[in-house]
């Protein structure tokens, strides 16, 4: 029944003497904000255990550091299922350790190789940019470049939030989400573009970091509201995102350019074949 397993070993790059660079990360796959954390690691040679499956069988998972797929019987006798709160509807078998290590009970869920809980998909990338950046530093020249990078990291998540409830929701949006989402992503974009139009090629210290692998991954998730036209449509909406290459040229060019990279498209494969075929790049 629970045909879908996947647990990979990626990035094999470590160094011996660096043995704490390995991470797990339990989710759902593919994920993009597990992406995030996969290109990094293939750029910077940090081993990630990846564990996880398909949304639909994650209710069907043991959340915990061993994560592992529950039978019919193993959910019937468990003491920990739980009200999914996000992007899950249901239950959900979260470990009680799992929420100790995990207080807001989300996925993707990082750990340490001592089983060190750590959340949100921006700062697993940051523990896989910090882990790698003696390999290959991802993360800002010095300290208040990484600071830097954080300060789009955190824009990035303001940005993604909205992003969150507005495809969750896509089916049946209120005026007010939609209005939010909009907002968010002009407010987003625009900064994005007065930054990339400051001609360095990358959003911090005119090289790659992780606020760029942040953006591109974040912003291509963003970029399926186009599969809903018509549900937009239906409800009297448009896509926000319609005239963007106009709109945010530099922006949309710097997400498109980096995801054609190998380091991008090994991780990312066809995401957004439909987005370059729609923008007659393909
Ligand atoms: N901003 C978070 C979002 C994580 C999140 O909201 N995950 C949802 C699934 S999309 C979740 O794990 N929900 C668990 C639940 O419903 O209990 C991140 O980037 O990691």
């Amino acid at each position: 029944m629970m045909s879908g397993k996947i647990a990979e070993r990626r990035s094999t790059l470590s160094n011996d003497d660096n043995s704490n660079s390995v991470l797990r990360i339990f989710s759902y796959l593919p994920n993009p904000r597990v992406w995030k954390s996969l290109i990094t690691a293939g750029l910077c040679g940090v081993e990630i255990e990846l564990l996880g499956d398909k949304p639909s069988n994650l209710p069907h998972w043991l959340w915990d550091f061993d994560a592992r797929p529950l039978s019919e019987s193993d959910k019937a006798d468990s003491p920990y299922a739980r009200q999914s709160r996000r992007g899950f509807s249901g239950e959900l078998y979260k470990t009680d350790q799992f929420l100790q290590e995990h207080p807001f009970g989300t996925v993707p869920a990082g750990f340490s190789p001592s089983g060190l809980g750590i959340f949100e998909s921006n700062s697993i990338l940051r523990a896989v940019a910090r882990a790698g950046s003696s390999n290959l530093n991802l993360y800002g020249k010095d300290d208040y470049h990484a600071s830097r990078v954080d300060s789009f990291l955190d824009a990035n998540l303001v940005f993604s939030r909205e992003a969150q409830v507005y495809l969750l929701g896509m089916n049946e949006l209120t005026l007010e989400t939609y209005n939010r989402m909009q907002a968010a992503y002009e407010f987003y974009l625009s900064g994005i573009e007065n930054c990339l139009q400051q001609g360095d090629g990358y959003l911090v210290g005119g090289e790659l970091s992780i606020a760029d692998i942040s953006y591109v991954c974040d912003f291509a998730q963003f970029l399926r509201e186009g599969h809903n036209v018509e549900s937009l449509h239906n409800q009297g909406l448009d896509l926000i995102s319609k005239n963007g290459p106009e709109e945010y040229p530099l922006a949309y060019e710097h997400m498109l350019e980096l995801s054609s990279t190998e380091a991008f498209s090994s991780v990312m494969g066809t995401y957004l074949n439909w987005y370059k075929k729609k923008l007659g790049l393909d």
